[in-house]
């Protein structure tokens, strides 16, 4: 049996963060993938408020929401730490790994479902949430300084993810004129080999988003 696990699904990017997590402290894992339109029991018993991925199972012993997760894998495998030693760097860290989480991936979505006004104003927003990302790295080739750390991994959906949402969505969030610390760190971070080598293929997400994007427009239109 194996000691950690990880229920996921290929296309997630917050499952993707975990796996990039494990490969970079060594920690061999046994990957189970979800069927989230089928969700098994092992991942209702394991996250039964959420029923979402990522879940770690580390001894059998479930942990659930990414963040979490990348947290407990830093505490419990000590080799390339993520999180800064220093209490106050860590809590600025986690505070912006949220901030990331509730206003970009969020809101890049939002942005991405919008049409017309709603769209432009959608895309301003979370164009100022980037703008505190960007001030973020000034003076670092990373998140986490001269090496990745729990920021990076954490971000490390802008380069794949959000390049295929701007694609898909007809939108432009990031780019080298408008946030080029940003834009430089994300293809510094992702032609990283541990980095590279484990992300979904390309043309999956650009499948997936592509059959969210109109299902959730048909949605709306029904409603008007
Ligand atoms: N805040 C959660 C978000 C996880 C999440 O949204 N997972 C999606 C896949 S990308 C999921 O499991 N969706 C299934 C559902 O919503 O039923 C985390 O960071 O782990």
């Amino acid at each position: 049996m194996a000691e950690v696990k990880v229920i996921g699904a290929s296309l997630s990017l917050f499952c993707t963060r975990i796996e990039w997590a494990l490969k970079l402290k060594g920690v061999e894992y046994e990957y189970i993938e979800e069927d989230l339109k089928n969700k098994s029991h092992i991942l209702v018993n394991s996250n039964p408020v959420h029923k979402k991925v990522p879940v770690l199972l580390h001894c059998d012993k479930p942990i659930c929401e990414s963040l979490l997760i990348l947290e407990y894998i830093d505490e419990v495998w000590k080799d390339n730490p993520l999180l800064p030693q220093d209490p106050y760097q860590k809590a600025i860290a986690r505070f912006w790994a949220k901030f990331a989480d509730e206003k970009c991936v969020m809101g890049a979505w939002g942005a991405c479902q919008a049409e017309g006004e709603e769209k432009e104003k959608a895309v301003e927003s979370v164009a100022e949430s980037f703008a505190f990302l960007e001030k973020q790295l000034e003076g670092n080739k990373y998140f986490g300084g001269e090496e990745i750390g729990f920021l990076d991994l954490v971000l490390g959906w802008i380069p794949h993810w959000l390049n295929v949402m701007e694609q898909v969505a007809d939108m432009k969030l990031v780019d080298a004129d408008n946030f080029p610390l940003l834009h430089e760190w994300a293809q510094r971070f992702i032609q990283l080999p541990l980095i590279k080598g484990c992300l979904p293929p390309r043309e999956n997400l650009v499948n997936y988003f592509t059959a969210s994007l109109t299902y959730m427009r048909s949605l709306k239109a029904n409603n008007h």
